[in-house]
């Protein structure tokens, strides 16, 4: 019984578990099968029992390592493994620093409005982070976070998605909602924690949430999202929905436990999932230096098993194409992809941080000024004739206006009732909250006077 068990697995592995070993790191040949049905059941929990007698079975193995966790050739050599190995991972690119298209082939081909489209979401994006920015200097909201220099990746991958893909985002991916169709009026209300936010002022502001637009609200603590976009990924695969989930985070957040549970779990549950790491070179004051040993986030997808790519996050049509890609094969063959794109942070990590202590101003203004994804997009529709000065001046105008109406507005409307504190969590308020609430009214009877209550809805 036993030896028919042992053969069983030796057959399922000559089958594919062993060559797909042979073929090397992260090599996977062809559309992977659902996993209830394959490898047959039990293949994994016979280890244990199977007794290692089979050689004369399976003469041709003799010299061949059969262990169920590595397949390998034996060799009589010591050596340690370089970590180099996995090293100088190139960076995919459409477009040069000029927006020349380098190789034709690889040219998306976009309609003009569909890339007027990138680009208007670009500049708007750009001009909402100035004028929160300024805000919060001005001590109208109490934290932001821009998007400087990173419209390239939030643009080029949620255009290359379908509508009803599933996002978790991390916190600096505004842009990805704005492609989608978020108002600004939203994105203003979250920021002021009005009335007309969704999530009734109790959130920081840039955590947004849009159910509609199949955006899983932003959790502050690194890499929350990972495990559960797996999750919901792994959950859109039995459902067969047809849906990617995508998960955005920085190559800091990479370093978190949540980060190498989420790659493990979507490698061997084979997700629909695309990793989109934005590396963006820091991580608040930590620079990529210190952050990883190892060539970024990319030379990690391998060692996982999942597909890899690294890309010029700067590059728009680039994101796209490796988001478009990665998008298809993740649903088709049902496993996870991992884009990391290169970029970098312009501005200051959020609000509370003053980024002149640890980098200097000629590192920010190259990217800035010579490698910037808005202009790399603005030469590349002025050189195809679909863009000029005049309409630069109209749209710069008009989008500064759009913002400007939707910022005042936000400003001016009521907070959220005070008693939407307590809701929410309990379908019926426990003891605790009650009491709570009780003592808030109580103070509120004594010392009101010395709130702004009035600035609150009731
Ligand atoms: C678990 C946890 N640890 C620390 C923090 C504080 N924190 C917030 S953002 C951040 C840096 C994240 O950097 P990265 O993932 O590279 O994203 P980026 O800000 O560069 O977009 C840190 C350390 C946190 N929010 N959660
Ligand atoms: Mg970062």
């Amino acid at each position: 019984m036993a030896a028919k068990m042992a053969s069983g697995r030796l057959a399922w592995a000559l089958r594919g578990g062993l060559r797909r070993g042979w073929r090397g790191l992260g090599a996977r040949p062809g559309p992977r099968s659902p996993p209830p049905s394959s490898p047959p059941p039990g293949a994994r929990g016979l280890t244990a029992s199977a007794p290692r007698q089979q050689q004369e079975e399976f003469p041709s193995l003799e010299e061949k390592p059969q262990f169920p966790g590595a397949s390998a050739e034996f060799v009589d050599k010591l050596d340690f493994i370089q970590p180099n190995v996995i090293s100088g991972i190139p960076v995919y690119r459409v477009m040069d620093r000029q927006g020349q298209i380098v190789n034709p082939e690889e040219d998306p081909q976009l309609p003009r409005e569909q890339v007027l489209k990138f680009y208007r979401s670009m500049t708007l994006l750009n001009t909402m982070d100035r004028i929160l920015y300024e805000s919060q200097r001005q001590g109208r909201i109490s934290f932001y976070m821009t998007n400087y220099g990173e419209e390239g990746t939030h643009v080029g991958s949620a255009a290359a998605l379908d509508d009803t893909d599933l996002v978790f985002g991390q916190y600096r991916e505004a842009g990805v909602l704005m492609y989608r169709g978020y108002p600004l009026d939203l994105f203003m209300s979250q920021c002021y924690g009005n009335a007309s936010d969704p999530g009734k002022g109790r959130q920081m502001p840039v955590h947004y949430g849009c159910k509609d637009l199949h955006f899983v609200t932003i959790s502050s603590p690194l890499a929350t999202q990972i495990p559960q976009a797996v999750g919901a990924a792994y959950a859109a695969k039995r459902e067969n929905a047809n849906r990617a989930v995508i998960c955005y985070f920085g190559e800091g957040a990479a370093s978190e436990g949540d980060a190498h549970a989420g790659f493990n779990f979507a490698a061997t549950l084979e997700c629909p999932i695309i990793f989109f790491c934005r590396n963006n070179g820091y991580a608040i004051s930590t620079p990529t230096s210190e952050q990883y040993r190892g060539d970024g986030i990319a030379a990690r997808g391998p060692g996982y098993g999942i597909m890899s790519i690294r890309v010029d996050g700067n590059d728009v049509f680039a994101v796209y194409n490796a988001t478009r890609e990665a998008r298809r094969r993740a649903v088709a063959e049902n496993q996870p992809f991992l884009i990391e794109a290169m970029t970098y942070r312009i501005g200051h990590h959020s609000t509370s941080d003053d980024s002149s202590a640890y980098r200097s101003v000629d590192e920010v203004n190259y990217w800035d000024k010579q490698d910037h994804p808005i202009s790399r997009l603005r030469h590349h529709l002025l050189s195809k004739g679909w863009w000029g000065e005049e309409e630069e001046k109209t749209w710069r105008k008009q989008s500064r206006k759009l913002v400007m109406e939707a910022f005042e507005a936000a400003e001016r409307k009521l907070k959220p009732n005070l008693n939407l504190l307590f809701s929410d969590v309990y379908r019926e308020m426990p003891a605790h909250l009650q009491k709570q609430q009780d003592a808030l009214a109580r103070h509120l009877k004594t010392y009101g006077e010395h709130y702004p209550l009035d600035h609150f809805e009731q």
